[in-house]
């Protein structure tokens, strides 16, 4: 069984006007995809080709020989998990226990939408800003390139994609608006209560 392409969770459109179809079309169907070729090219007739990425991404993490897989099944990974932290009808307040969770971490939702949007801005180059839950307790976490927290012994809650090709046709440069509108337009956080209760 090869690896596919996941569809969007939403129409290309539905996003709009805060991430474009146009950005979508490149996001999702051409690089998104390039990692699902890839990873098909590089694991085939291996082992790895009947595996979960969550596995391929555990058993390759750190290892320089197998680089280009890692990188590969991550990015298919981290761009699927990314794709469902997006909502039309995002934004919002969480609610229930992620709320109180978030609350005892942050101190209050905005001191988690500043703790996140710092750790997207300081992500020097590409990576993902995250939410992750690590030993029972939020967290907030940056990851360069491919890496991903599931790799590191925690469980991601939500993130964002801070690589350019995210944001850069719909905001060119100004990464710190695309984290604002992802913060307050588009999060899901009925996708990070459904991984935070596990
Ligand atoms: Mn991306």
């Amino acid at each position: 069984m090869a690896f596919e392409l996941p569809n969007l969770p939403y129409a290309k459109d539905a996003l709009a006007p805060h991430i474009s179809a146009n950005t979508l079309d490149f996001h999702h169907g051409k690089h998104h995809n390039t990692y699902v070729v890839n990873l098909n090219k590089l694991v085939a007739d291996t082992d790895f080709a009947n595996q979960s990425l969550e596995d391929i991404m555990k058993a390759t993490a750190g290892d320089a020989s197998k680089a280009g897989i890692f990188n590969n099944a991550a990015q298919i990974w981290n761009h699927t998990f990314f794709w469902n932290s997006l909502s039309p009808t995002g934004g919002g307040a969480p609610s229930g226990a992620l709320a109180d969770a978030i609350n005892a971490s942050f101190g209050s939702l905005d001191g988690f939408k500043d703790a996140f949007k710092t750790a997207g801005l300081t992500q020097f180059g590409s990576g993902w800003a995250w939410l992750v839950l690590r030993d029972g307790k939020l967290e907030i976490a940056k990851t360069p390139n491919a890496e991903c927290p599931l790799t590191d012994g925690a469980t991601p809650i939500i993130t964002c994609d801070v690589w350019e090709h995210a944001y850069y046709l719909d905001y060119q440069n100004r990464r710190p608006d695309f984290l604002d509108t992802f913060l307050n337009k588009l999060i899901n956080w009925e996708f990070a209560s459904e991984n935070f209760k596990g």
